[in-house]
């Protein structure tokens, strides 16, 4: 029997406070590499000099920004990542330059963290014993625990797990495990993900579907950006992400910039605008103070939300609702609630004083264009469905939608190349359509029977006939790391005989992988071959030659071949392949590209030039071009065709579905309401015990928990938690102190970073850190999750992974 501990050690080895390993960071790196089969020294220029090829491929972590990589190889072994060397700086052919992540691939493809062969657990489930085994055994049982669960229960047990860790891949995103599952008859479907289940469910009532807005680079043609909680320069990090844009939309063309976040995030800073700090999950309450200013000093765009929109006013309301029920009813204080929504009012409730809200309010509704946006932040909430409405409105209300440097209210649009994808199922739909959240899972683990359309969301059904009995957990560490409530995650699964076989697919052994039953050893996307779609990046579409620049290190393999072998002793392989070699799928989605797209290039051209670029013939993405200049000839998917501020299919939910237990917040509501939510802005001024609203954004040396592991990135972008010098006053906190973070559900330590780049009474904990217990349970990774609280949202049943309230405390000071 082995023990997985030694995974271990480069976790935990970051911890300078933590007294578990002494020395730098940067010694640790060196150390991890000592030993690393085939490690050579870098070599020494940027160039093929000294090493034996230069192979194209890319960072495929979920950030979007997709940055092409040049990997040298000599003697079998990377000696050097190198970024993106075609392209330049203009905008529209933007150098695609990697970031602190992308960079630091050698670190990654070596790390210790490695996982080298598959193990399966000999003890409990969670409990850290392991015996290796060969990849004959892991096939055999994997393929028989299919074959039972599915005889057994049938394929509504099967589960694919969430995981973004290979979303930039085309035949290596998910290993072509969903594939596999599909081909054996399918698996319980999911709607929504970790990134936006709330604003994704928000749209269809509002708009009839997903859109984008205009693209960033649109803004060019704006006087006026608004972003609420959307934060390029360091979510869309690297030359292929919108942080190149935003900067020379700024240099370039001067456009002024508001950012409405509770942090003086990057982007804030960089565009050099204004920044309006809000308390977490009072955008709604910001907007409608806004919007009552417009409306009193006649300032809203009339004409727009009359022939656009229903239910601003009361004369725009659909037949059957109720009198008083719509948005300026709302305003005025004459719906059910009774309130004014003065700018007094909001002001309370955001923290923004009541003549910023003025101020702000016509400097929105008078510029012209005006481009309202949103990041993901806004909405990862307890009801951030309502939150991410709000902005629709307030894009609405100036008249800004589908015009030039315009917005609707949402995340930036892109052009994108239309780069064929591998598919995960054959035929119209997967064979199995019945679906749950991406998130509520743990509850179709602990009582699948139970769940229902209108308690928890099930669609395709009025209610699951069987629970999660088996889940395969790829390229994921949502199983434990990136999901809210650690805890109530490791009870869920501590009990084998609620889901009794869980198959987990990784290159680290993450926290995620203690809890599996079968680990099995991945390749990283530089030992495989693929053709890898570009990401967003305003109107520049791309695409990248994923070339295989080793070979699979250890005994690991592709997710390929791995679900061939499983496929095969399920009897599907012929199904599963259609005959044909990972190689032979390559050029597939060349042929398949290029008969929708003939400029695209052949395959030995694109081995050569690396990255393929494109810029959007039409210009620059304008969303809701088409609905704008003839409404009637193009509507909208919503039921009237219109942009419905008011949703009657809301107002109907409302009636019939359940909140059992009902917690402050899960309501769902016709209205793009303010809603005072558990663990809201209102409850943290009572709560004495717990009164700081913690919030986690992304952080710019990981993407979630993916190079999370590593020394360099660790070292570039410590672990740490943000709150504002009043409120480390208060607690005799000073910079870089160690400091407990900790709520009703647990305790993470970290450093605290005191700065007035965070709203009073909020403080920020970057997400994704590895979670690391000691023995106490206090987790010294500084992982959020271990504090927040499993509560799926009303509509979405999403993740509210902004939403906690906490307390902080001083542990010491080095
Ligand atoms: N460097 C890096 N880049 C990434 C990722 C990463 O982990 N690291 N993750 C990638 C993925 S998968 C995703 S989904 C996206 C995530 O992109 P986002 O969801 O947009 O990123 P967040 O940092 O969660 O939130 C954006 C901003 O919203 C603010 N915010 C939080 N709550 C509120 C609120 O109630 N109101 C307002 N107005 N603002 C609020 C935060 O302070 C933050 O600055 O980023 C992608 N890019
Ligand atoms: N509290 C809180 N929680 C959050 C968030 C938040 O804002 N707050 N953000 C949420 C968001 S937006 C998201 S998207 C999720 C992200 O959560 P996850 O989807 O779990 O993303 P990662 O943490 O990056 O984990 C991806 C894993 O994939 C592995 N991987 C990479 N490439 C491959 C490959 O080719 N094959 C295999 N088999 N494995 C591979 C990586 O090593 C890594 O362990 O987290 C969510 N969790
Ligand atoms: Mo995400």
């Amino acid at each position: 029997m082995t023990s997985i501990a030694d995974h271990r050690v480069s976790r935990r080895s970051f911890m300078k406070w933590s007294g578990v390993a002494g020395g730098s960071a940067a010694l640790v790196a060196t150390a991890a590499h000592v030993g690393m089969p085939g490690i050579a020294p870098a070599a020494a220029a940027d160039g093929m000099e000294g090493v034996d090829a230069t192979v194209w491929n890319a960072c495929l972590a979920n950030c979007q920004s997709r940055c092409p990589l040049r990997l040298q190889v000599k003697d079998g072994t990377v000696v050097r990542v190198l970024p993106d060397n075609t392209g330049s700086d203009e905008l529209g052919d933007l150098q695609i330059r990697a970031c602190v992540r992308g960079l630091n691939q050698r670190e990654r493809i070596y790390s210790p963290d490695r996982i080298k062969k598959p193990v399966k657990r000999v003890g409990a489930r969670g409990e850290g014993k392991w015996e290796e085994i060969s990849w004959e055994e892991a096939f055999d049982t994997i393929a028989s625990e299919m074959k039972r669960v599915k005889d057994e229960y049938g394929n509504e047990a099967l589960w694919y797990h969430y995981g973004s860790g290979s979303t930039g891949g085309n035949i290596t995103k998910r290993g072509t495990w969903p594939r596999l599952i599909n081909t054996f008859g399918g698996y319980l479907g999911q709607y929504g993900d970790y990134s936006t289940a709330q604003i994704t469910a928000a749209f269809p009532y509002q708009y009839g579907g997903w859109m984008g807005s205009n693209s960033l680079e649109d803004a060019q043609h704006s006087q006026l950006q608004v972003m609420f909680g959307n934060n390029p320069l360091e979510t869309r990090m690297s030359g292929g992400g919108e942080l190149g844009v935003v900067q020379r939309i700024r240099k370039d063309f001067g456009v002024r910039t508001i950012s409405i976040d509770p942090r003086y995030n990057d982007t804030a800073v960089d565009a050099d605008g204004e920044w309006v700090p809000i308390r977490p999950g009072t955008d709604a309450a910001l907007i409608a103070g806004m919007i009552h200013v417009m409306v009193t000093e006649d300032l809203q765009d009339q004409d727009f939300l009359d022939t656009y929109c229903v239910g601003f006013d009361e004369d725009t309301l659909p037949e059957g609702a109720a009198k008083h029920s719509s948005y300026r009813s709302y305003l005025e204080g004459k719906g059910p609630d009774g309130i004014e929504k003065t700018p007094e009012w909001a002001a309370d409730i955001t923290g923004v004083p009541a003549d910023r809200i003025r101020r702000l309010a016509r400097e929105i509704a008078t510029t012209k264009p005006c481009a309202v946006t949103q990041g993901w932040g806004v909405q990862r909430h307890a009801n951030g469905e309502n939150a991410a409405r709000a902005v629709f409105t307030l894009a609405a209300a100036i008249g800004q939608i589908g015009v030039k440097g315009g917005g609707n209210g949402a995340r930036e649009g892109n052009y994108r190349i239309p780069v064929k994808a591998f598919p995960l199922f054959d035929g119209e739909a997967p064979p199995v359509s019945t679906q749950i959240s991406c998130f509520n899972w743990i509850d179709a683990i602990n009582d699948g029977p139970s769940m229902t359309d209108v308690k928890d969301g099930v669609r395709g059904k009025e209610k699951l006939d069987v629970g999660i009995k088996l889940m395969v957990v790829n390229a994921s560490n949502t199983l434990i790391n990136q999901h809210n409530g650690v805890h109530v995650t490791q009870e869920t699964l501590k009990d084998d005989s609620k889901c009794e076989f869980i198959v987990v697919i990784d290159h680290q052994w993450t926290p995620s992988c203690d809890w599996g039953d079968i680990v099995l050893p991945s390749t990283t996307n530089f030992e495989e071959n693929d053709l890898i779609p570009g990401g967003s990046c305003g109107d520049m579409g791309w695409a990248i030659w994923g070339g295989k620049a080793i070979e699979p290190l250890y005994e690991t393999k592709i997710g390929y071949e791995m679900c061939t072998e499983i496929a095969k002793r399920l009897g599907v392989e012929e199904e599963f392949t259609q005959g044909r070699t990972q190689e032979e799928w390559r050029t597939w989605l060349f042929e398949g590209t290029k008969a929708d797209f003939p400029d695209f290039p052949s395959e030995e051209k694109m081995e050569q030039m690396g990255v393929y670029r494109h810029h959007n013939p039409a210009g620059t993405t304008i969303a809701m071009k088409d609905f704008r200049e003839d409404p009637e000839a193009n509507p909208l998917m919503t039921p009237s065709g219109k942009i419905e501020i008011y949703s009657a299919q809301l107002a109907e939910m409302a009636k019939t579905w359940v909140f059992e237990g009902v917690t402050e917040g899960d309501k769902l509501t016709a209205l793009p309401e303010q809603i005072d939510t558990w663990e809201g802005a209102l409850e943290a001024r009572e709560n004495t015990e717990y009164p700081l609203q913690c919030i986690a954004h992304h952080y710019k040396g990981r993407t979630h928990s993916s190079y999370a592991n590593l020394a360099k990135n660790l070292e570039a972008h410590p672990q740490m938690v943000w709150i504002n010098p009043k409120d480390a006053a208060d607690r005799d906190i000073e910079n870089g102190d160690i400091v407990d973070v900790f709520s009703p559900r647990g305790t993470l330590r970290t450093e605290a970073r005191v700065t007035p780049r965070i709203a009073p009474g909020v403080v920020s904990v970057p997400q994704g850190a590895w979670y690391t217990p000691d023995k106490d349970g206090v987790d010294l990774g500084g992982n959020i999750n271990t504090i927040m609280k499993y509560h799926p949202s009303p509509l979405a049943k999403g993740n509210p992974g902004h939403t906690s309230l906490v307390q902080i405390k001083r542990h010491s000071r080095v």
